[in-house]
């Protein structure tokens, strides 16, 4: 293997270590979420517009909610008194919407690592 390969992958394996690190491990049965939003029976997320990748949404009403996120994937269906989670890969602002409720919708901002290493 040339000198150059070896070193370009000793690299990646860094990185992906970085990565792994970084994110919050699917091993634990208690998730650390980013930030928590609430759903209540006034159909609205609280807060509308949250930053993390890492997002839970919990029920705090009566009625069920359906979440859908922009990016075409499905968030979950959130049960009353129910918690559910959403991991989002991509950076940027994705905006969600409840389906089964219009008008029901926030956004959720994943910053970028350059942004939080400012901060
Ligand atoms: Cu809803």
């Amino acid at each position: 293997m040339a000198r150059g390969t070896t070193m370009l992958l000793a690299r990646s394996a860094t990185l992906a270590a970085f990565v792994a690190t970084a994110c919050v491990s699917s091993t634990t049965s208690t998730p650390q979420c980013s930030v928590t939003v609430t759903a209540s029976d006034d159909l609205k997320f609280t807060p509308a517009n949250v930053t993390g990748a890492y997002v839970c949404w919990k029920n705090i009403g009566s009625v069920r909610h359906l979440l859908l996120a922009d990016d075409g994937s499905q968030i979950g269906e959130l049960l009353p008194g129910q918690t559910i989670a959403h991991t989002f890969t991509a950076y940027g602002t994705t905006r969600y919407v409840c389906v089964l409720h219009a008008g029901m919708s926030g956004t959720v901002t994943v910053p970028s690592p350059f942004f939080e290493r400012q901060h």
